[in-house]
């Protein structure tokens, strides 16, 4: 499919790549490799939205809602279940760890003396745990960021290629919203649109589907969890599995803009019944995230993905 439609091709011909492209590669490919040898899992986590830029010199540009919340968890949880993590996100969205600290301030946690400054007391368990975990983990993560679609879509496509050196070791989790509408550079102006042209127009043009080369080019053993998002209930699960029978990847998670943090179903090839992920309210009592649950299942998935698929 990816072969025989080349829109996505045409995408990074007139798209150029983001500032830093080389570099960041760079780093991608020394973390794949270091990985590779050690024979440890890898998953790209996708986190964020993406933006889509008016005019070349940008002043105005079309968003999205996503803060980064279930990449930058879920992350965490990757973490934890012993993989290391290349965290592809929206510059200034939620990270793993700094994300318990957004709201906080800081100044109010600290407590200063003529001849001491040290973290409150009461604030000393939380802060020590966080901090505690950050630094088991920091080596095990890299942090990659963009702000545009096309700079995303560059670098989905380098990371994916970089981990093919995986193989089945490598997890894909693309939890980026990312926009399915923009405007080609050639089509977008320079400079700052006036007002004094009087009321604005856009017209989009469809962002190519990048599950397709995706899924059979530039990661073909890795294992590929997609998300899709709906926001009427009666399309999700229609919706996950006609992405599912498209693009031939391993799983879809489907969840609904306002029910995403409580509850998702997921799709997948081998099974003909979604299975649902649910929050119950002692799950919420005492904490628990739906990402800790997500990452769990899906370990589990990966687990049976790479046995069947290692080569020796
Ligand atoms: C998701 O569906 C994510 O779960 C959310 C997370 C963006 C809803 P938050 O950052 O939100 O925790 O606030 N991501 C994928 C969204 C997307 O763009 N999916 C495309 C689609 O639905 C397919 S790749 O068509």
């Amino acid at each position: 499919m990816a072969l025989e439609d080349p829109s996505w091709k045409i995408f990074f011909e007139e798209n150029p790549m983001p500032i830093g492209f080389h570099e960041n590669v760079n780093l991608i490919k020394e973390f794949c490799q270091q990985a590779a040898m050690k024979k440890n899992r890898v998953a790209l986590v996708t986190s964020g939205g993406t933006t889509v830029p008016l005019e070349q010199n940008t002043v105005r540009f079309i968003d999205n809602f996503s803060a980064g919340t279930r990449g930058s968890s879920s992350a965490e949880y990757f973490l934890e279940a012993g993989y290391q993590v290349i965290f592809l996100h929206r510059s200034k969205s939620l990270e793993p760890y700094f994300r318990h600290l957004v709201g906080k301030n800081i100044f109010e946690m600290i407590e200063v003396s003529p001849d001491n400054v040290a973290v409150g007391k009461k604030h000393q368990l939380e802060l020590g745990k966080l901090a505690e975990k950050y630094q088991r983990h920091r080596c095990d993560l890299l942090m990659i960021s963009f702000s545009t679609l096309s700079d995303y879509l560059w670098l989905l496509q380098a990371t994916a290629q970089q981990m093919q050196i995986l193989g089945p070791l490598a997890l894909l989790y693309l939890a980026a919203a990312v926009s399915d509408f923009y405007i080609p550079a050639s089509q977008m102006p320079c400079h700052k649109i006036q007002s004094s042209g009087g009321p604005l127009s856009l017209s989009l043009q469809l962002v190519p589907k990048m599950l397709a080369p995706l899924v059979t080019l530039w990661a073909p053993n890795a294992f590929i969890v997609s998300f899709k998002l709906e926001t009427n209930e009666t399309l999700l699960e229609t919706k996950s599995n006609e992405a599912l029978l498209k693009y031939h990847h391993h799983v879809v998670i489907g969840n609904l803009l306002n029910s995403r943090k409580v509850h998702v179903v997921l799709v997948d090839s081998n099974s003909p019944n979604a299975e649902e992920i649910r929050l119950s309210s002692s799950d919420l009592e005492n904490g628990i995230e739906i990402e800790f649950k997500i990452v769990e299942n899906l370990k589990i998935r990966h687990d049976q993905y790479y046995a069947d698929h290692k080569t020796g």
